[in-house]
């Protein structure tokens, strides 16, 4: 059930800083093109308020933590090597390593919003951050493409059914094939030309959710805004770095620090550590953070369209059968309803659904009833 993100982009864009400051996991970083080359996996958190505090008692996280109210959810990322224009013709690493995030639920493309390096990473003056989203989309889709040609032989004549057997691995919304076929035009036997297969990827890659991550925004180059009003609503600045510092201070205990918070208190610095705070401490107010927790968050909440919900089994406890208060949450697409609640829990649980309690409102919902973020919710059941 878990949620997985693939954080993808060019060579030296800042990827693993990203990951690294989302999932204090150990990563190479270095201001050079390809120093990751095996995928770097970690658990970050986003944050939602923890019911526990209208409840007025302490819960007992078992799948999650808790800390000052804010239920901490984990969220699996993987950090991969960089992709250069022609990696699909074997350029760079070329696009084989792609198949560690094919589970990936949506992507982050970090860019390079300081124009210091070109496509291929290497130093540059003012070179244009769209740029890489634009070629990446083209790479993306020759990979998506490759997986169709190595599978054709199950898919032509077939029809839609096997299509999305070989596409069930990499993890696209519902109805995305269909939709994709359908605004093409394409035959749904499926017995397309080489150049519909590449349509068909091309049109297939543009439904999966993808956030991009404008890095370096601490020193963005003259283009980096023209990324904002490119692509509207799909762009979070980034200071990376600063993240991962503040971060790793929080953790030495130099700093107390919030991560997505646009302030933290200092405890024991040194005078050269205090200089370098302040300097953060100036990004962070006038930038509301560092933008690294937010973009993850908007991912899993806005492109991925996830609400965090608890299930209980004690609807006046809000608690399982043993007492422990709110001890699971889970993230479900908006719209999910009590049965399809009941389905992830348990195939027989839908199965012998009577109905739910909104333990919030003490109320009984129907089937039918679409849950909403943060709900509490009880199953009845018949067994
Ligand atoms: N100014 C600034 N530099 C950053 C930021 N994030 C990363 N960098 C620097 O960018 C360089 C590349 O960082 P990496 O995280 O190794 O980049 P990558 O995309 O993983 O690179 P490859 O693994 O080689 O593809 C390093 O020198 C980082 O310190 C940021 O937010 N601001
Ligand atoms: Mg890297």
């Amino acid at each position: 059930m878990g949620v997985s993100i693939g954080v993808v982009g060019k060579p030296n864009a800042g990827k693993s800083t990203f990951f690294s400051a989302l999932t204090l996991a150990d990563a190479k970083i270095a201001p050079f093109p390809f120093t990751t080359i095996e995928p770097n996996r970690g658990v970050a958190y986003i944050r939602r308020p923890c019911p526990h505090t209208i409840l007025g008692k302490p819960c007992k996280p078992r799948d999650s933590s808790c800390v000052n109210g804010n239920r901490f959810i984990p969220i699996a990322v993987t950090d991969v090597a960089g992709i250069v224009p022609g990696a699909h013709e074997g350029r760079g690493l070329g696009l084989q390593f792609l198949d560690d995030i094919r589970q990936a639920d949506a992507l982050i493309q970090v860019v390079d919003a300081s124009g210091r390096t070109d496509l291929e990473g290497q130093p540059a003056e003012d070179s244009d951050p769209c740029a890489e989203v634009e070629f990446l989309k083209d790479e993306i889709a020759h990979w998506m493409f490759s997986i169709l040609q190595r599978n054709w032989s199950k898919v032509s004549g077939k029809g839609l059914v096997a299509l999305n057997d070989v596409l069930v691995s990499m993890k696209l919304p519902e109805g995305a094939t269909e939709k994709a076929v359908r605004e093409l035009g394409l035959g749904e036997n499926a017995m397309w030309k080489e150049e519909d297969r590449m349509r068909f990827a091309r049109k297939i890659c543009e439904a999966k959710p993808m956030l991009i991550a404008a890095n370096k925004w601490d020193s963005a180059g003259k283009n980096a805004k023209a990324l904002l009003e490119k692509y509207p609503g799909m762009v979070v600045p980034c200071a990376s770095a600063y993240e991962l510092a503040l971060r790793k201070a929080d953790a030495a205990g130099v700093i107390e620090y919030v991560p997505g918070s646009d302030d933290f208190a200092e405890k024991k610095a040194t005078p050269e550590q205090a200089r370098a705070l302040a300097s953060m401490r100036a990004y962070l107010k006038a930038n509301k953070g560092t933008g690294v927790q937010d973009a993850l968050e908007r991912t899993v909440a806005g492109m991925l369209g996830l609400i965090a919900v608890y299930p209980v089994e004690d609807e006046s406890k809000w608690s399982d059968r043993n007492g422990n208060v709110l001890p699971n949450v889970f993230l479900m697409r908006k719209g999910t309803t009590a049965i399809g609640m009941a389905g992830k829990i348990h195939t027989d649980l839908a199965k012998s659904f009577i109905s739910a309690i909104d333990a919030k409102r003490k109320l009984r919902m129907g089937k039918d009833h679409e849950l909403a973020d943060g709900d509490v919710v009880k199953i009845v059941s018949g067994s």
